[in-house]
């Protein structure tokens, strides 16, 4: 064959491979699909600080099998410095889309597939609802990240958790959904892409189905939800109560085999 037409061939072929790898990374894109035809996905929070590397490798590979959609990457404080060593080693094992989802700018990183670009707007805390973003925000456009402007609501999940306290801010009562989905309403109507419903890690109640239900049916934007939720059984009850997508960290740091029951559950809504 002809070098130029060989050479002609190759340059194709690696940009039908970009477009490829562009399409399937558009994170965004599958969250406003489960939306759409309502259905929820599954992701795992991971925490840097409280995962070694064999850890990684089992978990990347356990949630490859369960077919998890996304994982997670971030906390509330890093006391060790290991996110991007994280990632490699995830992205070594699987192909799932990291998501960072960052307890401080110092949590950006590019090699991640995301970032949900948090702005607290439960909270009264200017530096949480714009402050920080404005500080990071050279560092967080010269990433190149798919960035996912994310309205994050807290919600009472009985225990103070460790993001009321980072945060200095009230959660939202658990028995008021009407004030959690006039918060959803502001966030959308400031051009939010989504809504995030967390009782914080570690919760002792996970946000309830009433008020998943209440703000899910009442937004045109993809509704995450996750804090405290520790049982398949739970995973299901808040996928069918409207969730798009249920994330787990704690109860599967303490079993890793929770992971495919749970992204089952999530999926069979
Ligand atoms: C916290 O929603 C996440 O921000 C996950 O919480 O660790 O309690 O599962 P858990």
């Amino acid at each position: 064959m002809h070098f130029a037409l060989k050479l002609y061939l190759c340059c194709n072929l690696f940009s039908l491979i970009r477009h490829i790898k562009l399409t399937v990374r558009n994170v965004y894109k599958q969250l406003c699909g489960f939306k759409s035809q309502n259905k929820c996905g599954f992701a795992v929070l991971v925490d840097p600080d409280k995962i070694d590397e064999t850890g990684m490798r089992k978990l990347a590979k356990l949630a490859t099998i369960a077919h998890v959609d996304f994982v997670l990457l971030g906390g509330s404080l890093l006391m060790v410095q290991q996110l991007d060593l994280c990632i490699n080693i995830f992205k070594q094992e699987s192909d799932i889309p990291v998501l960072l989802f960052p307890g401080s700018p110092a949590q950006v990183t590019p090699k991640a597939d995301a970032l949900l670009y948090l702005s607290l707007i439960s909270g009264r805390n200017p530096d949480l609802l714009i402050g920080q973003h404005v500080v990071s925000a050279p560092v967080v456009k010269a990433s190149g990240l798919e960035v996912i402007s994310t309205g994050y609501i807290l919600i009472d999940g009985g225990v103070p958790t460790t993001v009321s306290y980072m945060s200095h801010t009230l959660p939202i009562p658990a028995n008021k959904p009407e004030i959690a989905l006039c918060t959803a309403w502001a966030g959308e109507m400031q051009g939010k892409h989504i809504i995030y419903l967390d009782a914080g890690s570690g919760a002792k109640t996970p946000v309830n189905k009433e008020m998943i239900t209440r703000v899910s049916v009442n937004i045109e934007i993809p509704l995450i939800v996750g804090g405290g939720i520790c049982t398949p059984d739970k995973v299901y009850e808040n996928a069918k109560a409207g969730a798009n997508l249920i994330v787990v960290g704690n109860a599967i740091e303490k079993d890793l085999f929770l992971i495919k029951e749970m992204a089952e559950a999530a999926k069979r809504v």
